[in-house]
């Protein structure tokens, strides 16, 4: 019955949304507590150093015994600590927004909890000041035991603090109350070893040799022009990402900065091992036209005896020119050919680089092209929120085309 969310500023299910606006409209910092939430006397606040390598591996070592899972535990995310570091330190990251729990008598690290800064677009409004939540994680001994009510507290007693009143946040579980969902979908690029784990079906009627046909993939790109990102391309990447992303109700709103760190990690050239990141230039004016990014999250393969990873590139931001400037079927025919190529070349590099699958959420306009491209339907869903805010829907990515 949601006893903790009840009594947080988040819209109810099944409310009309009369009047758009914070749900707490109080904003005075005076009012915030200067003084951390009270924990139980076992345990202490940290706030992690994640500068410091050691620091850094604590969180990763955390994450890798107990973060998100299937829901039939066979699965479970398994971020690097490169990951860690380049989602948790981005430009403008605030260390005191990196939370953990540790226990008095041994230092050990239980929990965490972060935020970190960005600007928002919803439809006409600019959340100027926002945060984004994620990587709670409670060490599996302390379940159940109302913690997450504590860490959510104090990240937003801090987040407050710093004059920051409303956040965005995604899970797989319901909670109130979704301003979007959007539903996991899955290419199999290493058909054989998924099926052996048991992640991949075999449709009656079809066979082995039948569903690794389906899933082959050509060695060699067909987009022209296209290459790894670099430095120099940031501002382009910049403007057309922005561009394209005007076109949907709620959008991350990137600098250049964050395009930088966000597609080129710290790489004068896209190259990995998280993120990689393409740009397709025109050879005549060279000027970037198309865009597009994957990263790696691999999942922990739980109990079996022959595979110990299922190694999953994730289908991020892209961006293309190409995309309608008019209502007309013509128009949307030649963009979702481009997307179309675009991201089975996607597919080609991910293969190449020998991930097993390639994982997509129904964000932007995902719905238009990746069923063709072979793209299935996980059972998993993404719930979006928005912290301390009351709007219409925006139209979900389950059955139509999406707006995030
Ligand atoms: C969850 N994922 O409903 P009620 S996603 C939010 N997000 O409260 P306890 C959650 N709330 O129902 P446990 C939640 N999961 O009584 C559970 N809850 O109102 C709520 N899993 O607390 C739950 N990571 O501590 C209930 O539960 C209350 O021991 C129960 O711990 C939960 O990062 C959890 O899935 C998830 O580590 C920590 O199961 C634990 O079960 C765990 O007794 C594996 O908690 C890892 C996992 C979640 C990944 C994520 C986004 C987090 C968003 C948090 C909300 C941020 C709000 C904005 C704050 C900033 C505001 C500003 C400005």
């Amino acid at each position: 019955d949601y006893k903790f969310w009840k009594t947080q500023p988040v819209p109810k299910f099944d409310e009309e949304c009369e009047a758009e606006g914070p749900i707490d409209p109080n904003t005075d910092i005076e009012k915030v507590s200067k003084e951390p939430y009270r924990l139980l006397k076992e345990f202490e606040w940290t706030t992690m150093n994640l500068e410091d390598d050691n620091e850094l591996r604590e969180v990763y070592e955390l994450l890798t015994e107990n973060y998100v899972e299937d829901s039939s535990a066979m699965l479970r995310f398994a971020y690097s600590a490169e990951f860690l570091r380049w989602a948790l330190m981005c430009p403008g990251y605030v260390k005191d927004w990196h939370v953990g729990v540790r226990v008095k008598a041994s230092n050990k690290l239980v929990a965490f909890i972060s935020a970190v800064p960005l600007v928002i677009r919803l439809r006409d409004k600019l959340f100027e000041k926002c945060a984004e939540v994620n990587f709670l994680c409670i060490h599996k001994k302390l379940r159940n035991k109302r913690l997450t009510p504590l860490l959510i507290k104090e990240v937003t007693r801090r987040c407050h603090l710093l004059d920051v009143w409303q956040a965005v946040y995604t899970g797989g579980i319901l909670l109130p109350s979704p301003v979007s969902v959007c539903r996991y979908l899955h290419r199999s690029l290493n058909w054989k070893k998924l099926y052996e784990i048991g992640f991949a079906p075999l449709p009656f009627g079809s066979s082995p040799t039948k569903e690794m046909a389906k899933y082959h993939l050509p060695s060699a790109t067909a987009t022209p022009g296209l290459r790894p990102m670099e430095k120099r391309d940031v501002a382009q990447v910049q403007s057309l990402l922005s561009r394209y992303l005007e076109r949907f109700e709620l959008a991350h709103f990137f600098t250049e900065t964050e395009v930088q760190h966000s597609f080129l990690g710290d790489s004068e050239v896209s190259k990995g091992p998280v993120i990689w990141s393409y740009v397709a230039e025109d050879p005549k004016t060279k000027k970037i036209t198309d865009f597009f990014s994957f990263y790696s999250l691999p999942s922990s393969v739980l109990g079996n005896p022959q595979y110990n990873d299922i190694k999953a590139a994730y289908l991020y931001y892209y961006a293309s020119d190409s995309y309608p400037k008019d209502d007309s079927k013509a128009s949307l025919d030649t963009f979702v050919e481009r997307c179309k190529l675009l991201i089975k070349d996607s597919l080609i590099i991910a293969n190449r680089l020998r991930f097993d699958v390639f994982n997509a959420v129904t964000v932007m306009d995902n719905n238009l092209f990746l069923k063709d491209l072979r793209f299935g339907e996980g059972d998993g869903y993404l719930n979006y929120y928005i912290y301390n805010y009351r709007c219409p829907k925006v139209p979900g990515g389950i059955d139509s085309q999406n707006n995030i």
